[in-house]
């Protein structure tokens, strides 16, 4: 009998949610930066085993927004949640629970929800740190499962499978075609992998005011060209992103190039340009027009 779920991979930003994600497929779908709020939309990776259908849902971290993006962020994190029939909390084994985890918490035991405890990043950490972390979690709920993990290594990542899998119910058909990984178009990819080089290459507040849009995708036999608008809140902000001489635009090109041919199987023209929407993460009407739109 075929099986599926959707599970929820939920916490604050930073603990490495998009990480586990990418891990359990072995695919990258969905970007991952040391920077807090990397993941902005809901990402569906789909894992199919046999008979069973994994829905994972990527959800950007929980924290308390200041702006329209930040809100958006926030409620598409929320309504993931309450969309999923279990969760995976995952936790830096290094930080105590803070308000975000006992949230989500509450509203798990509130919707009789399964639980499970990704313990995560203990690669980074020594086995009191660790031991300290899970009595924690422990003591303030009581969770399905509870499984130590790096998702950057893989440790102990087969054992939060097995646990997910008792989440999972029957069911006549599964969602996605087997084949499928994600739910993501090429174009939201694309636009995803720009953006995560423009927080792996700037610093400090430029990259979490950036946009990226995919004005122009052509795909040829052998060669896509790509032709994306880089968005930035300040006018001060171009300068940055392109730097001197260009050299800061080319670079990012260049990574956001060599990810996307290994994606593509084909060669890749990347044409970017940086403009400069003042404030957008203000307006609604802007944060819409650059795709984050709620969509249900
Ligand atoms: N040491 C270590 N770092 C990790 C692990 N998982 C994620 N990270 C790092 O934590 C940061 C945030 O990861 P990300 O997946 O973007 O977190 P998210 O915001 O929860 O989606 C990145 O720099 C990751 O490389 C892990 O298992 N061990
Ligand atoms: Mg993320």
């Amino acid at each position: 009998m075929k099986r599926t779920g959707f599970i929820a991979l939920v916490g604050r930003p930073n603990v490495g949610k998009s990480t586990l994600l990418n891990t359990i497929l072995g695919e990258k779908v969905a970007i991952v930066s040391h920077k807090p709020q990397t993941t902005r939309n809901r990402i569906i990776g789909i894992e199919t085993k046999g008979e069973d259908q994994f829905v994972f849902v990527d959800t950007p971290g929980l924290f308390h927004p200041r702006n329209p993006l930040g809100d958006y962020m926030v409620r598409t994190a929320n309504s993931s949640l309450k969309a999923a029939d279990a969760v995976v909390l995952v936790v830096d084994a290094g930080l105590p629970a803070g308000n975000t985890e006992k949230d989500v918490l509450k509203a798990v035991e509130r919707m009789k929800m399964p639980c499970a405890l990704a313990v995560n990043k203990i690669d980074q950490y020594d086995r009191e740190i660790i031991a300290k972390c899970i009595a924690e979690y422990a003591a303030l709920y009581s969770f399905d499962a509870v499984v130590p993990i790096s998702a950057r290594s893989g440790k102990h990542v087969d054992e939060l499978m097995d646990e997910c899998g008792k989440f999972l119910h029957p069911c006549e058909q599964w969602f996605y075609d087997e084949d499928s990984y994600t739910d993501q178009t090429m174009r939201q990819m694309t636009s995803e992998i720009i953006r995560e080089k423009i927080l792996r290459t700037l610093d400090k507040e430029v990259p979490h005011g950036t946009a990226v849009v995919i004005e122009d995708f052509k795909e040829g036999e052998k060669l896509v060209s790509i032709r994306a608008d880089i968005y930035v809140e300040k006018a001060s902000h171009k300068g940055i992103v392109v730097g001197k001489g260009g050299q800061t635009l080319r670079l990012i090109g260049s990574y956001a190039r060599q990810d996307l041919e290994a994606i593509l199987e084909k060669k890749v023209f990347l044409d970017l340009w940086v403009k400069v929407k003042e404030n957008w993460r203000d307006s609604i009407a802007m944060v819409m027009n650059m795709g984050y739109k709620d969509y249900d």
